[in-house]
């Protein structure tokens, strides 16, 4: 098994250890025994909504309406035990609390917030996050979506590409332009004109919903509009907190790999010794675990820097960028040292590695975190 080698986890309250147990058990019996076939089936597993949200997993960092309160370290933690299990279930539970709850409680209304907040966090409602367009996703300053005033409504037209969750949502959060600029809009999906299409022909994230969402002057009322923010940073602002998740969710997809290869090194015989009896073996284990290392104490430290409301969007560009690309790296090698085996669904590396080229794109792709590190270096964007 892959070794806690710096004692990361003392450096947990018995509060986080706790839920960190918790998600822990959770996924071992119920997400790892059905997940490979929902990723071959290309099927999200939609049995698994409830118990996550008995679990308090929804909006976990959210105080009151119904959410259970936790710190930032405990999220990253869920994010981590839960992609220990597949990156679908994290993608699903990041969308939810980061890009659909957060921005309700942070930019909303009093009364969207206790008609909604309750109800996405009890799973009685799913919610999406509708940003990216056809046109081009690392740059959503270019939005073509569109809301016009009419009367006490809102008439929004325009489309959205690959929504996680598009197809099972209830409330779709879309971002569209307006004449004072970019705002957020909750629209209940079973509005007239609003359409979502299931995305069925995926390599990656095949255990995921992700759908490209139409919408033909569909109507809102003025009250379903985030009051709080207008512009660009308001969709950023949730992309900031989905990116810290993700940060952490990528070093459970490595754990999964690693544990997996570490077990199987021990029993493939191959010139009469076992597998991790090879210096070349034991050198790539540990630069694996060298890697993972870095990525937890780093995901650590943001987590306190944003319990203490320290943490600043570069810090977290370098993390994602940082978390996603080893996990990325490690599962494929994974892979490799599993032989013809590696592509086999008996294995897990091979699945994660699918799933990892999915999240190094989303939440802004490696380049644009870069680029983003790169501009708080120089001060100037390259983007
Ligand atoms: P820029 O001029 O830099 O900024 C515009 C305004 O936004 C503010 N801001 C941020 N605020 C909070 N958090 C951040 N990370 C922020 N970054 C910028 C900024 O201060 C400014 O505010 P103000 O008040 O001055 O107006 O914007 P830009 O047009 O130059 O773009 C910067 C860039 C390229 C970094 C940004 O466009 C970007 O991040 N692009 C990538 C887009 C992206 O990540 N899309 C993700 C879509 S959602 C998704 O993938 C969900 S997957 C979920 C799952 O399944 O798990
Ligand atoms: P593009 O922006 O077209 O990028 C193409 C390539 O160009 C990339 O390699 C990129 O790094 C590079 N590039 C871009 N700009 C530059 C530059 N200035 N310099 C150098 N290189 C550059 N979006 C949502 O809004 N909500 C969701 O729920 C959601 N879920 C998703 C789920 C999945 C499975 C996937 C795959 C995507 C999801 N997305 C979602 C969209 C995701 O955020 C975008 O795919 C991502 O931001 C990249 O946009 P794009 O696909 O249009 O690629």
């Amino acid at each position: 098994m892959s070794i806690d080698l710096f004692d990361i986890n003392s450096l947990l309250s018995e509060e986080e250890q706790i839920v960190r147990n918790n998600v822990s058990r959770f996924v071992d019996e119920n997400v790892k025994p059905i997940i490979q076939e929902c990723f071959e089936s290309h099927s999200f597993p939609k049995q698994l909504i409830q118990p996550i949200a008995e679990l308090g997993l929804l909006g976990s960092s959210i105080e009151g309406y119904g959410c259970a309160g936790m710190n930032s370290i405990s999220y990253g933690l869920i994010c981590q035990e839960l992609e220990r299990g597949d990156s679908g279930v994290r993608s699903f539970v990041s969308v939810q609390s980061s890009l659909v709850m957060y921005p309700i409680f942070t930019f909303g209304s009093e009364e969207q917030k206790e008609e909604w907040l309750p109800k996405l966090a009890k799973a009685e409602a799913i919610g999406c996050f509708g940003l990216t367009e056809s046109q081009g996703g690392s740059d959503p300053a270019n939005m073509k979506t569109h809301a016009k005033k009419d009367g006490d409504d809102w008439v929004i037209n325009g489309s959205k590409m690959w929504i996680t969750n598009g197809s099972i949502a209830d409330l779709a959060l879309i971002w569209a332009n307006t004449e004072d600029g970019i705002r957020g809009f909750l629209v209940e999906t079973s509005t007239s004109g609003f359409i979502a299409n299931e995305i069925d022909n995926k390599f990656s994230l095949r255990a995921s919903v992700t759908s490209e969402l139409f919408l033909d002057n569909v109507r809102v009322p003025n009250k379903n509009m985030l009051p709080e923010v207008i512009g660009l940073k308001g969709p950023l602002s949730c992309l900031t907190q989905a990116r810290y998740g993700i940060s952490w969710g990528a070093i459970g997809a490595a754990e999964a790999c690693l544990d997996e290869l570490i077990e199987y090194t021990k029993t493939r015989v191959l010139f009469d010794r076992a597998l991790d009896e090879n210096q070349a073996i034991q050198i790539r284990l540990a630069d694996m675990q060298r890697r993972m290392t870095n990525a937890g104490l780093l995901s650590h430290r943001l987590g306190q820097l944003k319990d203490e409301g320290k943490m600043n969007p570069t810090q977290v560009s370098l993390a994602k960028w940082n978390n996603v690309r080893m996990a990325l790296d490690v599962a494929r090698d994974c892979r490799d040292m599993l032989g013809g085996s590696g592509i086999s669904a008996e294995y897990v590396p091979i699945r994660h590695m699918l799933n990892l080229e999915s999240v190094i794109t989303y939440e802004g792709t490696e380049t644009i975190h870069q680029l983003a590190v790169g501009r708080a270096l120089t001060g100037k964007s390259a983007f």
